[in-house]
């Protein structure tokens, strides 16, 4: 603050030497998150979407093919929540696989 002592602003008291003795205040914040959703259609086989979870979001069967039938049922399901670049990557990753394969299938980001 401009004008306060640092005595005054730490509430320690000077040690006369004029050298300004401070804990370093870790200034860290968490970083906003974004959901990778992967949306419902008619066309991409349901081992693909399977195999996709596998690889791109590193789950096992069992829960690759839960989300798997998440979304085929309910028309949307979260993939995985991770910071923007990840989130991005993720998203990129799946769209390429899905073109290499003429799939139809569609994944997005969602804000958190
Ligand atoms: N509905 C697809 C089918 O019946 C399977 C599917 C599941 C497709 C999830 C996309 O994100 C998806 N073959």
């Amino acid at each position: 603050m401009a004008g306060d002592s640092d005595s005054t602003r730490t509430g320690r008291p000077d040690d006369g030497r004029g050298l300004a003795l401070e804990e370093a205040r870790p200034k860290v914040k968490r970083p906003p998150l974004y959901r990778v959703v992967l949306v419902n259609d008619d066309y991409t086989p349901m081992e693909f979407v399977v195999e996709v979870l596998e690889m791109i979001f590193g789950m096992d069967r069992p829960k690759a093919t839960r989300v798997m039938l998440e979304v085929h049922t309910k028309g949307k399901g979260v993939c995985g929540v991770y910071t923007y670049e990840i989130a991005e990557t993720k998203v990129a990753q799946v769209s390429a696989l899905a073109q290499q394969h003429q799939h139809p299938l569609l994944c997005t980001l969602e804000e958190t």
